[in-house]
């Protein structure tokens, strides 16, 4: 994408731009405004790597047939906790938004929940499917799966996605404790951004095709993978989310995705699992302060600032002083949005 001038546009005029982008791509107005939402949230928020930088891969799957952008989600109710939802070949946060209202009421019921999506495209950050969740009260948990692009440890092949996991946990009088991360050393597209910005990852960030380790992000897309974080540990998280993202909703696993058919399409289709606790019914009330104990250990004890901060302070100086975005490209979305 062309690199200018910022400009400046607020966030509603964003989601606005994003909305005309998708509906003329063909999608729903509910799935494109879903979706507008999470890709404006994302580039305010300072997630690079899954705002708008995203459009044209949101585009290439639309345009190739590889994603129903009307897909209208399934949602079943299959057990007290549990409720499953069938995407359809659809995005996964418009099932996500179908199978809430059932979702929120087995919490009510059981004070734990969880929602199974398949057959769904997720091609955002994870933070937005959970932060809600934690500004109503509840403990939020979430995983995907995506495109087999990390190998497993001492593996030269990729097998797991980079497969995010978010965690959400309401605060007194805070914005919610938020982290929302890779099993990869890195996202995949972080590495496209490096690779586009000819900037070297930190060595050993992935292998390159003879299975070498390697900090160059074109040796990393060009037959070689990324490596989980942190090594076996961060592998064994990979693995979780494989099984608890595909094996149990009934999706793909990411070495599963085949789109090769589709040229253009980067939507990856998978499962998603998201778990809601009410933690009220653990600790009567005193659940926000022992959060607030521990984080001000944390601080205390010399770690500088918590996840989500940075996110956090971002949305701030963006609520005030509009999303940068660079001009050329805010130009290239008007024209995608025949404005
Ligand atoms: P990062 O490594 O950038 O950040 C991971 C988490 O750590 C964030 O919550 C971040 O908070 C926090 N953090 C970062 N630095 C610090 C620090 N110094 N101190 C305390 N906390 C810190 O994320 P990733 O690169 O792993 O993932 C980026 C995004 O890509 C995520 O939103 C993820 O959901 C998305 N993704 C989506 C995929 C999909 O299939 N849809 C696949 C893979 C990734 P903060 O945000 O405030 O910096
Ligand atoms: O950045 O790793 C990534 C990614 C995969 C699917 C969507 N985002």
């Amino acid at each position: 994408m062309p690199q200018n001038t910022p400009s400046f546009i607020a966030y509603d005029a964003l989601v606005d731009l994003l909305q005309a982008v998708f509906t003329r791509a063909g999608t729903s107005d509910s799935v494109a405004r879903t979706l507008a939402q999470n890709c404006a949230g994302a580039e305010r928020d300072g997630s690079l790597s899954h705002g708008l930088f995203r459009i044209p891969g949101y585009l290439g799957s639309l345009k190739s047939g590889w994603v129903d952008g009307c897909a209208v989600p399934e949602v079943e109710d299959v057990a007290p906790g549990f409720v499953r939802v069938d995407a359809c070949n659809g995005f996964t946060q418009p099932a996500l938004a179908a199978g809430t209202p059932l979702l929120l009421e087995k919490l009510a019921e059981n004070g734990v929940a969880l929602i199974a999506i398949r057959r769904s495209h997720h091609f955002g950050a994870l933070w937005p499917d959970v932060e809600p969740f934690a500004r109503r009260g509840l403990v939020a948990l979430s995983m995907v799966n995506s495109f087999a692009c990390v190998a497993p440890v001492g593996g030269r092949k990729p097998v797991y996605g980079t497969n995010p996991i978010a965690f959400a946990a309401p605060r007194a009088g805070e914005d919610p404790l938020v982290f929302d991360q890779a099993a990869s050393a890195l996202a995949n597209g972080d590495v496209r951004i490096a690779a586009r910005e000819g900037r070297m990852l930190a060595p050993g960030s992935g292998i390159d095709r003879e299975g070498q380790p390697t900090g160059d992000p074109a040796a990393i897309l060009n037959g070689g993978a990324l490596l989980p974080f942190g090594g076996h540990k961060g592998a064994a998280i990979a693995l979780m989310i494989e099984i608890l993202s595909a094996a149990l909703t009934g999706g793909n696993f990411s070495f599963e995705v085949d789109w090769s058919k589709h040229p253009g399409a980067e939507t990856p289709v998978t499962g998603q699992i998201l778990i809601l606790i009410d933690p009220e019914r653990g600790t009567s009330g005193g659940f926000a302060a022992r959060v607030e104990t521990l984080l001000d250990r944390v601080i205390d004890a010399g770690q500088p600032r918590l996840p989500g901060d940075r996110r956090y302070a971002l949305r701030r100086a963006s609520a005030r002083d509009g999303i940068p975005v660079d001009g050329a490209l805010l130009r290239d979305l008007q024209r995608m949005a025949g404005r």
